[in-house]
């Protein structure tokens, strides 16, 4: 890598890289002149603390066209002193970003590791526009490290980069955490490129995933695929023998950063804010939905067991207000707007049907929450609605259970998240495409007493605590490396921006 003037220096400071496709900031232009702000989605809540507290480097795409490339080269000069850390832009242009990011990544890679293959879009010059941009990546890398970094690649987008920097010559160690699911087998081989992605893949040292069932999902592509690789299980990890090396597959489910959330919302800013939200809606239970917009977030499914809730027990009518809260994204991807035409017919048919004099059954926003607004909702819904029919691990169940200070709430949770593996036990669990089902989870939820929400909340809040954003970064870290966070020491004279962590995600 650069120069590799480190190679072997034990004194040389390790530093942690994360490469991803988004940098997490966003550039806004205040009186002709660009600045930014730290951006949000579910690995900038992940990540921004602890290179904050450690110090590194992130390298990514700006969010904007490479003819600005040069003013956000010098914005991101300063970079370290406003967010903690470095930052790194890879250019890409109107074309690459058409091709890669809306194409190879959200119209196929999105869609079918969520199981949704009916919503890909197979086109190849997608596929290669992506070789393309994973090799841009990758020489940006390349010229922005040193041999003693270790750098930990994010995400579906960026899943040939350590492919890319092996062809450079590049031997260190390389990983990867996947966000999204990995599909089951007869999915995964209806993608067009699935030796290559595979083999790419398997260019990493090491590959996490969320869950058990993406893993075993993983290593059953493989083994039906590459008769060339042997696998076998060894101490908690999967180990796959290429040619080339031996590369780990490890599970690491991902999580927040749980005692900043408790301690933001016990704040007297989001006490009075969810204070206010309660005195808005009186002698109401608050159900609360909060979710980008996107297909796999089951949305219309939910609200019609909503509907179906209102009409088979009457007693939640003028007694339960749904607040659905849906964050615009990807809405230049024509799926996405067909998808909130959807949703804004079913709430303006489920209101219609219900309203009454003093009681909306659902309040639908359809914008970006203030941290304040998000918390203030968290800590004041008596029951979080999570109904994704595919997700990753979704962060959101996590955050309600660290902010829910009243130990108060009902996690109603979905089978298909991520986040099942470890809440299963004491959320109310759902099949999202079950209407009737839902519907009656929320029944239960509603009329649950007092000790039995405390006490299933109380074991969410320890499981969540316990796993927290730091356990994962270590654990992954730990099996990467086997270095702990102690070995990145903490940059005490960096004061973390109150303002940060959220803003508007991609
Ligand atoms: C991907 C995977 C996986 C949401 N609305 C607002 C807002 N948010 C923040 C939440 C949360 C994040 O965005 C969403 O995270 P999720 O995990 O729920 O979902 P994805 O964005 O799809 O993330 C997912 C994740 O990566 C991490 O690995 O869990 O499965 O799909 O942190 O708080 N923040 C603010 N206002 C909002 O309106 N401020």
């Amino acid at each position: 890598m650069n120069e590799h003037s480190n190679s072997g220096n034990p004194d040389a400071p390790k530093r942690l890289i994360i490469v991803s496709n988004r940098l997490p900031v966003v550039f806004e232009r205040q009186d002709g002149a660009l600045t930014f702000r730290s951006g949000s989605g579910g690995l900038v809540t992940a990540l921004a603390p602890v290179l904050r507290d450690r110090g590194g480097m992130w390298i990514g795409w700006s969010g904007l066209s490479d003819s600005q490339q040069e003013e956000v080269n010098t914005v991101l000069k300063d970079s370290s002193t406003a967010s903690g850390y470095e930052l790194a832009a890879v250019p890409l242009s109107e074309e690459e970003l058409e091709l890669y990011y809306h194409g190879f990544s959200n119209e196929i890679v999105w869609p079918l590791f969520h199981d949704l293959q009916s919503h890909c879009h197979f086109v190849p010059e997608y596929w290669h526009a992506y070789q393309r941009v994973n090799r841009k990546f990758a020489e940006q890398v390349f010229a922005e490290t040193r041999s003693t970094d270790y750098i930990w690649v994010h995400d579906y987008h960026l899943m040939s980069v350590a492919y890319e920097l092996r062809t450079m010559g590049v031997n260190a160690p390389l990983g990867f955490f996947l966000h999204i699911p990995f599909p089951p087998p007869d999915i995964f081989i209806k993608l067009p490129w699935r030796f290559q992605i595979l083999r790419a893949l398997l260019e990493y040292d090491l590959i996490g995933f969320q869950t058990v069932r993406d893993k075993r999902n993983f290593i059953q592509c493989v083994r039906m695929l590459l008769k060339d690789v042997s696998v076998r299980s060894t101490g908690g990890f999967h180990l796959c023998t290429t040619e080339h090396r031996e590369v780990r597959i490890g599970v690491f489910p991902i999580s927040i950063d749980y005692n900043e959330f408790e301690r933001l919302a016990r704040s007297r800013e989001v006490s009075e804010a969810a204070w206010y939200i309660h005195e808005d809606l009186p002698h109401q239970q608050i159900v609360l939905g909060i979710d980008r917009l996107d297909y796999t977030k089951g949305i219309p499914y939910r609200l019609k067991a909503f509907r179906n809730a209102l009409r088979r027990f009457p007693e939640l009518q003028e007694s339960m207000t749904l607040v659905q809260v849906v964050v615009p994204s990807r809405t230049d991807i024509p799926k996405y707007n067909d998808l909130k035409v959807e949703i804004e017919r079913l709430v303006s048919e489920i209101n219609g049907e219900f309203t009454r004099s003093g009681w909306v059954p659902i309040h639908y926003i359809f914008r970006h929450l203030t941290r304040t607004e998000l918390l203030a909702y968290y800590r004041t819904a008596e029951i979080a609605l999570i109904t994704p029919i595919k997700d990753g691990m979704n962060l959101v169940s996590k955050e309600y259970c660290a902010c829910n200070i009243e130990k108060n709430g009902v996690l109603i949770l979905s089978e298909f998240a991520g986040a099942v593996s470890q809440l299963q036990k004491n959320a109310l669990l759902v099949n999202p495409y079950d209407i009737e089902g839902v519907a009656e989870a929320l029944h239960q939820a509603f009329t649950m007493n007092y000790a039995e929400r405390g006490r299933r909340m109380r074991q969410l809040r320890v499981t969540v605590k316990r796993n927290d954003i730091y356990h994962w970064v270590e654990s992954f870290l730990g099996a990467a490396i086997s270095r702990d966070l102690s070995d990145y020491p903490l940059m005490t004279e960096y004061i973390p921006d109150q303002e940060n962590v959220f803003g508007t995600s991609v």
